[in-house]
């Protein structure tokens, strides 16, 4: 018998955004991804009002899933996925997000999608919201600081609810939310950039926009897990947060005091809403002390009261550590920084791999909240160096997964209901944070580069073969 349960969603995911390519196809409009520019390890990503000629933007192309969905599918089959975790492009549906009517050439797309996962029998989890909202929402109302996108968002999760009933059971209501609570989720999460061009990571934050435009995130969510449980009984509703834990630097109180408070605005605000169902009582406190007044309708508390999830997936990369002493010396990361921790390594962009953090996140989670949950991200985004012959022999990235599912195992041990794991960019995608090609995530290579070069051809690396071997044997034969 093995550890998993029989039923454990093996699977890998994508985002439409740094996956399909294909801008401005059959009506797709532009989304906030569409006018990311590229960047590296070195050279920061830049945003910019609307398409400016000259500059490269990655999502425009990506590696083309848009004409390759087909046989990466047949990959994913072939690995064994029983799930496939994607996203559907709000403006390939609503190409600017306030049309009335869905675009219908959109929709078939992921028809043809979902009629090709069928064709292999692997369970799609869609991600309603993964860094792609439309532009011109940023233009119109300063993306989700205007409330009037709740109601857009709803009208977007009405269309494809309605259209995919039959086809999709899981849903995530946005990607990461979490990361609207630090200054970075400001472009890709919230939108709320109208006006600026410049470094992802150097607009100017505003945390009383940031955290109005998340208020409004919470009640569409809230509402769109409302008109689900209403509308569509079969329907699973998840929501989806960075997890990065942080540990306290030393055991000096303020030391904890403070790794407590982070831990609570950043890894457990957004759960404890979209699963508690309410503000917590911490957050009144840091509101206060910041400055920060949320604007509420009548409704709202009911909606998040009301729609509250029904399990809990998340993305995993690393931890960080907290001190009270400001000049301890720091690490990057995904979104969010932190402290170093001396008995960690770090990946080549500077990402702390904490197998057993990974361990740790779950146990405290599902402490906190009992619901089932699933791993929807985890990986190592690592420069792949194909040998002559084309071989890609990962065994990094092996070495890397093999610990992360040592780990994931030893929680389900602990007790953690755990109900699926679908590791990172599967198949070789854009960067998020860099926007490069460089930085690979895949089990499946794509000869794609960063000077725009490359046959979008698929190859397996060594890490495919291998992942097939731990679905085959549900994660005993690592
Ligand atoms: C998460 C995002 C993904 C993905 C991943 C890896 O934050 O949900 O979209 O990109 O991180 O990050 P990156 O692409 O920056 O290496």
């Amino acid at each position: 018998m093995s550890v998993l349960r029989e039923d454990f969603l093996w699977g890998g995911a994508t985002a439409a955004n740094q996956y399909e390519g294909a801008w401005d196809a059959d009506g797709k409009g532009i989304s906030v991804s569409d006018v990311c520019t590229e960047g590296s390890a070195e050279i920061p990503r830049r945003v910019t009002q609307g398409i400016v000629p000259g500059k490269r933007y990655p999502s425009h192309e990506a590696v083309d899933a848009y004409h390759h969905y087909k046989e990466d599918i047949a990959l994913f089959a072939e690995m064994g996925f029983k799930c496939y975790r994607l996203s559907i492009a709000w403006t390939r549906i609503f190409p600017t997000g306030m049309e009335t009517e869905p675009n219908e050439k959109g929709l078939a797309f992921y028809d043809r999608v979902f009629d090709e996962l069928e064709k292999y029998g692997i369970e799609p989890i869609v991600t309603i919201s993964h860094y792609e909202m439309p532009f011109a929402l940023v233009e119109k109302c300063n993306g989700w600081e205007g409330r009037e996108c709740i109601d857009y968002y709803i009208r977007f999760c009405e269309a494809i609810f309605e259209r995919y009933q039959n086809r999709v059971r899981y849903w995530l209501t946005f990607n990461e939310i979490n990361s609207g609570t630090v200054a970075l989720g400001s472009i890709q999460a919230l939108g709320t950039f109208r006006g600026y061009s410049g470094p992802l990571a150097s607009a100017p934050d505003k945390p009383q926009e940031r955290f109005q435009a998340l208020h409004h995130q919470f009640v569409a969510s809230a509402r769109a897990v409302r008109l689900a449980h209403e509308k569509y009984p079969r329907f699973r509703m998840g929501n989806m947060c960075l997890q990065a834990m942080m540990y306290p630097f030393s055991s000096n109180p303020d030391d904890i005091l403070e790794t407590e408070k982070r831990n609570q605005i950043i890894n457990f605000f957004c759960g404890d809403v979209q699963v508690r169902g309410k503000y917590p009582g911490y957050i009144q406190r840091y509101f206060e002390e910041n400055g920060i007044t949320i604007r509420m309708e009548e409704r709202d508390l009911e909606d998040i009261q009301k729609g509250v999830v029904d399990f809990y997936t998340f993305s995993y990369y690393m931890t960080t550590c907290v001190s009270a002493d400001e000049n301890k010396e720091k690490t990057g990361g995904n979104f969010m920084g932190g402290v170093k921790n001396p008995y960690l390594e770090t990946s080549a962009w500077g990402w702390q791999i904490d197998p057993k953090g990974l361990r740790y996140n779950l146990n405290v989670l599902y402490d906190r909240y009992q619901i089932p949950i699933m791993i929807v991200e985890n990986g190592l985004g690592a420069y792949d160096q194909p040998e002559e012959d084309g071989c890609i022999h990962d065994t990094y990235r092996i070495e890397y997964m093999k610990k992360h599912i040592e780990q994931m195992k030893e929680a389900v041990k602990d007790g953690v209901d755990l109900i699926g794991y679908t590791p990172w960019g599967c198949v070789d995608l854009i960067s998020a944070s860099t926007g490069e090609m460089a930085k690979r995530y895949g089990m499946i290579y794509v000869d794609k580069y960063d000077d725009g070069t490359g046959t979008l051809a698929r190859r397996k690396k060594d890490s495919f073969y291998w992942y097939q071997k731990v679905i085959a044997s549900n994660g005993e034969d690592l």
